[in-house]
């Protein structure tokens, strides 16, 4: 791939550390004088995606959609970092088919979901055990977890710089920087 532009979709669970890892490696990028730019809930779901919920219908067109504005950016040479959870393993590929041949690295940050919950930095997963959001993903909704990602973050305790520079070593492998 050398100098091209791709699109770096991490998905995992609520509270698995995906945006975080993902502005980490942002920054790093940038270092490295690479054009960027991050998808996340806080810019797409309340603007572009601000008429979607939760539901298996309306996640399948949030992602849609995101893959769409990822192809974008990629055309204008920009590098897209996104962070949603993106549980359904057909919509992530027909995101990677969105995207073109070798544009597509799937970062799977697979945290367990007792230590997803055990963060819960928003209280969601109480409020999902309790019954008051019946379709939270890992409780009432599916996390169909990737059979081969490009990149695969298993957590061992360790934090999310380290798993960033994993990140960053990973792509030098596969030949993207
Ligand atoms: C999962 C939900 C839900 C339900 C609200 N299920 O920890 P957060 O708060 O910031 O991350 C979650 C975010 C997930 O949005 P995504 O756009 O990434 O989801 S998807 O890819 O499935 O479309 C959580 C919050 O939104 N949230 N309700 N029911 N997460």
């Amino acid at each position: 791939n050398g100098n091209r532009p791709f699109v770096l979709w991490f998905t995992g669970l609520s509270g698995s550390g995906k945006s975080t890892i993902a502005n980490i490696v942002e920054q790093k990028l940038h270092v490295a004088g690479k054009s960027t730019y991050l998808l996340d809930g806080d810019n797409i779901r309340h603007g572009l995606c601000g008429d979607l919920g939760f539901s298996d219908k309306d996640r399948v067109e949030n992602i849609r959609r995101i893959a769409e504005v990822s192809k974008l950016f990629v055309d204008a040479g920009v590098i897209v970092l996104t962070a949603f959870i993106s549980p359904f393993r057909a919509d992530r590929n027909a995101a990677r088919h969105i995207l073109a041949e070798g544009e597509f690295v799937e970062v799977f940050v697979d945290t367990p979901l007792e230590e997803c919950e055990k963060r819960d930095p928003k209280g969601l997963y109480k409020k999902a055990r309790k019954g008051d959001i019946p379709d939270f993903t890992g409780i009432g909704s599916a996390y169909e977890a990737p059979t081969s990602p490009e990149i695969h973050l298993t957590w061992k305790g360790q934090n999310e710089i380290t798993a960033a520079d994993e990140v960053i070593a990973q792509l030098k492998t596969l030949g993207y920087l």
